[in-house]
Formats: structure tokens, C-alpha cells, sequence
């Protein structure tokens, strides 16, 4: 990988994108995963490259959302396992989630890469290779997961996708988290819980939230969850990025 200088402008963007790219070379992200970043990446730019207010509020509900799950689980795909395998192994162990790879571009050697990748940054138990149920009403391969991981989950935290996954869980009558930089996706607008904010920066803060929580009493968990205004988060992220492109990025 080419040598970026710490002090260059754009530093860590271009370290974000050079995990994607060894991750397509390592047969962890799919090609597809190269274009999701690009359009990431835009709306970022246009964040700020930072986590808003309304973000952090969300990851601070998110951790609250997961600690108080029956059974959580982290989704994983190509770009994540690529971009944050330490921070995600990392959440898993703050709160108490599995986490089951589930990929719309799914092969089964592109899972099991990604679940030993998963491995090597210390994770234990990784789901998503038995195959054995389907999310009804999906015809793509996102439907297919394991009956023990999000199939059974009540909590699903989904970190970037394309579309309709999040309403085809909420019809399953699972609270959905999605993290996503576009808050005008499906996936962010079906969110009960929409993380407008770039994957690197989110889940380790998620984590950092969680750890907090853990020590607080149940109620404070409970007033986390009910004080979220998704609706609110949502506006404020496109009211950033709208500024962002009037030049106050
Ligand atoms: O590994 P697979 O086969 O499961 O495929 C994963 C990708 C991401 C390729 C697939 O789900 C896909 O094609 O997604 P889309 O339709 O390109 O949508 C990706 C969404 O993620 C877009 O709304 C992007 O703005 C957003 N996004 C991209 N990079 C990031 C991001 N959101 C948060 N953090 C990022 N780093």
C-alpha cells in the first residue's frame, strides 16, 4: 500500500480506502463494495467527516438497544469485515452480540474468508455459515441466515447495505439499527434506530457507549432508548449534509 502521510488532509479517508482495496485483493469485500464506499465516502465528505450530535445520540441508543436485547446480533458484510474487524469483535464483547455475516453478494467462500478473518481479530463463535433459514419476503441472498443468529435475534445491528433488508426484519418484528451515511436510504429510513455516520467512527463509539452503560442502572438504559428521536436524527443529518453542500463542510 502506498505510504500516506499522517499530516495529508485527506490521511484518514485514504486509509479507509485502502482497506477496501486489500480486502478486495484478501477475497473479503466484493468489487460492488468498491462503488458503496465511493458513495459513503461523498456523503461523509459532506458530514464534516465527523460524528454529528444526533449520531452520537443514536450510537448511545444503539448500545443501550443491544445491551438490553435478549439476543443481539452484529450483521457483517464485505465492507465492514474489511474496514473495522478489531472494533467489531470489540462491540461483541461490550454487549453481549454474535455476530453473523450475512452478504448480498454471497458465495460460500466469501464467507468463510470473512469469518476467518473475523477469527483472527480474536472473535469466537462467528455465525452465518449454516444457511439454514430465509428472512421471508427478500428474493436476494440477504435472506439467507442462520435459525441460531439472525434468524433468532430480537436486536440486529446492520452496519451498511443496500435497501429493503431493514423493513423485511421490522416485519419480522425485530428493532433494527443501521448505520449508514445516506439518511435518505431505505435502510436508514427503516431504521428504528438510523446511525447517520461513517462505519470506522460508529462502532467503535457504539462500543465506548456500551461499556458506559453497562455501569448505569437498567432505567438509564431504558430512558436512552425512549428518549431517541429517529425522526429528528434523520433531519438532522440531511440539514448537515445540505449545508455541507452550500460550502459550510
Ligand atoms: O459484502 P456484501 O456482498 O454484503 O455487499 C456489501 C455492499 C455494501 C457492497 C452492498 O450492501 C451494497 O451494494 O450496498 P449499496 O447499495 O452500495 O449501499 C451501501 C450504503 O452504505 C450506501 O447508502 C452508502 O452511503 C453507505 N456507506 C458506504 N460506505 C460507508 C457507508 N455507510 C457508513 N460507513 C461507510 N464507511
Amino acid at each position: 500500500m502506498t505510504e500516506i502521510p499522517e499530516d495529508h488532509p485527506r490521511h484518514d479517508s485514504l486509509v479507509t480506502r485502502h482497506r477496501i482495496e486489500d480486502g478486495v485483493d484478501d477475497g473479503i469485500t466484493s468489487r460492488q463494495g468498491l462503488i458503496a464506499q465511493g458513495r459513503g465516502e461523498a456523503y461523509d465528505y459532506l458530514l464534516g467527516e465527523e460524528t454529528i450530535p444526533s449520531a452520537d445520540a443514536a450510537e448511545r441508543a444503539a448500545a443501550a438497544q443491544l445491551l438490553t436485547a435478549d439476543h443481539p446480533v452484529v450483521s457483517v458484510n464485505g465492507n465492514v469485515a474489511a474496514l473495522v474487524p478489531d472494533a467489531l469483535v470489540a462491540l461483541a464483547a461490550a454487549t453481549g452480540a454474535d455476530l453473523a455475516v450475512n452478504l448480498f453478494n454471497r458465495t460460500e467462500e466469501r464467507v468463510e474468508r470473512i469469518a476467518d478473518h473475523l477469527r483472527e481479530h480474536g472473535a469466537s463463535g462467528v455465525l452465518g455459515t449454516k444457511a439454514d433459514a430465509r428472512i421471508p419476503g427478500l428474493d436476494h441472498e440477504r435472506a439467507t441466515v442462520d435459525s441460531d443468529g439472525i434468524y433468532d435475534a430480537d436486536v440486529v445491528l446492520v452496519p451498511l447495505e443496500d435497501g429493503d433488508r431493514a423493513a423485511a426484519l421490522a416485519e419480522m418484528g425485530k428493532t433494527e439499527l443501521v448505520i449508514d451515511l445516506n439518511p435518505l436510504s431505505r435502510s436508514a429510513q427503516a431504521a428504528s434506530v438510523p446511525i447517520i455516520d461513517n462505519v470506522v467512527r460508529a462502532v467503535p463509539n457504539i462500543t465506548a457507549h456500551a461499556r458506559d452503560l453497562s455501569e448505569a442502572e437498567n432505567a438509564a438504559r431504558e430512558e436512552c432508548i425512549q428518549e431517541f428521536d429517529r425522526e429528528a436524527a434523520l433531519r438532522a443529518a440531511e440539514e448537515r449534509i445540505r449545508g455541507g453542500m452550500s460550502g459550510g463542510a
